[in-house]
């Protein structure tokens, strides 16, 4: 008998380190915090963490620029934490992903110290250094004009995603380095072989320490156009108020997927079949197919990031629909990653919600989440129902993000604030009023410890869900067979095996009557999100109450 991985049924939970459990009382989370409340995620019923950057990190990006990625950063604890959180985690079957940062370092990483110092030190190219070009020169454009530094440009118009020129001068190289993110992020040169060995080596340090596998972040841009070129005018200006590009010289070149080869093949020299995870943005389900690799030999979780953010996801079962069956087709089977939840967007729950219903909406995208076939991502506070609270003033905010595009663009620090256990100050996350982010005002009512008093809550909804997930041999495995295929309203699937499971989703604010065309005498309630369901006895003629859910087995 072969065994499926652990991964193909993994259920993740995302764990934003600075904002799960302060430990320490010094109103930033820490590993002590998330260690101590590694019986809540068993709880909660995930069996696996992703934990975002928590080595030493001069906290620009929050951990996103690491300055050395053997070590944990203080603010944090120490790597006796770390490996004790790895420790405890195991022992309770809770696989541990760390965050890997490959495309850039901390500007205060010793490599990137000793790159700057000088145009000849033994780390002179591993980073992005170029000339630049006389400002004088034809062809620059108005963009490079904005960086001049001792008459030259940089090479060309490439701008930082987080707002302004992708450059930025040294004058003690007289030289520019690229950075897609912040200056404070300078981007590896991966045509440095030395730069593959000194990452892949870092690995290896948590390899060897026991982590099950890494959440690989913004993977697509290790590399860079050889030739430099302009990345084309998209028309009109992004949140920073730049011209908007569409970076096609500085992402998803070719290049990168020689790296996942390698890496994955380091990585399968370990026991216990260890799993990389990327963050790989695409537009579509079939630009998701490239990143499993020809040979599936690159990334076994390319996470699917469309329903949760972009290109059009509505809360709208057509589009579900649509969305759920691509997955099945192109993805040839492999498990896809949905994702609606992460540190970088405005939360599902405020996405998907009408101001109305957005508990019974969240309900929904619950489901849609954990009763697909695929691996299911959550992220810390979604399962409660924790909301966007983003600053209103700018005083207030601290994601640089907000800071540099205030106010069309007002940062990621709404979808960040601390977690929410109980009642009590500070929600229970930290002793010290004076927490890095505030607590959000809901946090009374929305919490860990009235969730579980509550049967009818959020929270109990995705215990449910995550224990049928992984006791339900249908849900845990069964292919998926839609039906009802044209209704605008209502999405309905069903999960085959030797007892199948139906499940239906109403995403209309009326009731709509089930139409499965599925027998199904002998009905057996798994979860229903009203009690008018799980009283039902037949499936078709069933009315589903409006933004309803029942997921339901039959024979
Ligand atoms: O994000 C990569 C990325 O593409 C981001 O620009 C993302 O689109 C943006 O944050 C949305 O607002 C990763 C991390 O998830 C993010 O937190 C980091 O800031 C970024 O990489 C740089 O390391």
């Amino acid at each position: 008998v072969v065994r499926d991985p652990w991964w193909k049924h993994a259920s993740i939970l995302e764990i934003y380190p600075r904002s799960y459990a302060d430990s320490n009382g010094d109103g930033t989370g820490d590993l002590d915090g998330i260690t101590a409340h590694l019986d809540d995620v068993s709880r909660l019923g995930v069996d696996t963490i992703w934990l975002t950057p928590m080595y030493p990190s001069p906290q620009v990006d929050f951990g996103y620029d690491i300055a050395d990625y053997r070590s944990v950063d203080p603010r944090y604890g120490t790597l006796a934490d770390m490996d004790r959180l790895i420790a405890q985690a195991h022992r309770r079957h809770i696989h541990v992903l760390l965050d890997m940062v490959l495309n850039h370092t901390s500007d205060k990483h010793p490599w990137f110290m000793a790159s700057a110092a000088s145009r000849d030190n033994p780390k002179a190219d591993w980073y992005v250094w170029n000339d630049g070009l006389d400002a004088a020169s034809p062809g620059v454009t108005p963009l490079q004009k904005r960086n001049v530094h001792d008459g030259k440009v940089p090479p060309n118009n490439w701008q930082s995603m987080f707002g302004g020129s992708a450059w930025t001068w040294v004058p003690a190289r007289k030289q520019f380095y690229y950075h897609r993110f912040y200056a404070q992020q300078p981007d590896l040169n991966w045509r440095n072989p030395a730069v593959e060995k000194a990452m892949f080596d870092a690995m290896r340090f948590w390899l060897d320490r026991g982590v099950d596998g890494f959440r690989l972040d913004a993977i697509s841009t290790l590399f860079e156009d050889p030739q430099l070129r302009n990345d084309p005018e998209r028309g009109g200006t992004n949140p920073f108020g730049d011209p908007n590009l569409d970076y096609r010289y500085s992402d998803k070149l070719p290049e990168v997927h020689d790296v996942m080869r390698r890496l994955r093949a380091m990585v399968d020299t370990y026991p216990g079949d260890r799993v990389l995870v990327g963050e790989t943005y695409e537009p579509t389900t079939a630009n998701l197919v490239p990143w499993y690799g020809r040979h599936n030999d690159e990334l076994q979780l390319p996470m699917d990031l469309l329903p949760g953010f972009g290109w059009g996801a509505r809360f709208d079962a057509r589009w579900f629909r649509q969305h759920l069956q691509d997955a099945q087709t192109q993805l040839k089977g492999e498990r896809t990653l949905l994702v609606f939840d992460n540190h970088d967007n405005p939360r599902s729950i405020d996405r998907f919600g009408d101001g109305t219903h957005d508990v019974a909406r969240a309900r929904i995208v619950a489901a849609l989440l954990l009763t697909n076939r695929g691996v299911a991502m959550t992220y810390y506070g979604a399962p409660i129902g924790m909301t966007t609270s983003t600053p209103t003033r700018k005083e207030d905010v601290r994601d640089p993000v907000g800071i540099t595009g205030w106010p069309k663009e007002k940062g990621r620090d709404g979808e960040r604030t601390p977690m929410q256990w109980n009642a009590g100050p500070q929600a229970g996350f930290s002793s010290n009023p004076d927490t890095w982010l505030p607590v959000a005002a809901n946090y009374r009512t929305v919490n860990v410890a009235s969730e579980l008093a509550d049967p009818s809550s959020l929270l109990q909804w995705y215990r449910k869900l995550l224990a049928l997930r992984r006791d339900n041999a249908a849900l845990r495995d069964g292919a998926m067979t839609f039906v009802d295929t044209s209704n605008p309203d209502v999405l309905t699937y069903v999960r085959e095996g030797e007892t199948p499971v139906l499940v239906a989703m109403n995403f209309s604010g009326e009731p709509r009557p089930l139409a499965s065309g599925q027998a199904g005498h002998d009905i057996h309630t798994l979860a229903a999100s009203d009690a008018s369901l799980a009283r039902a006895t037949t499936l078709d003629g069933t009315t589903l109450p409006p933004y309803s859910v029942w997921v339901v087995s039959f024979q």
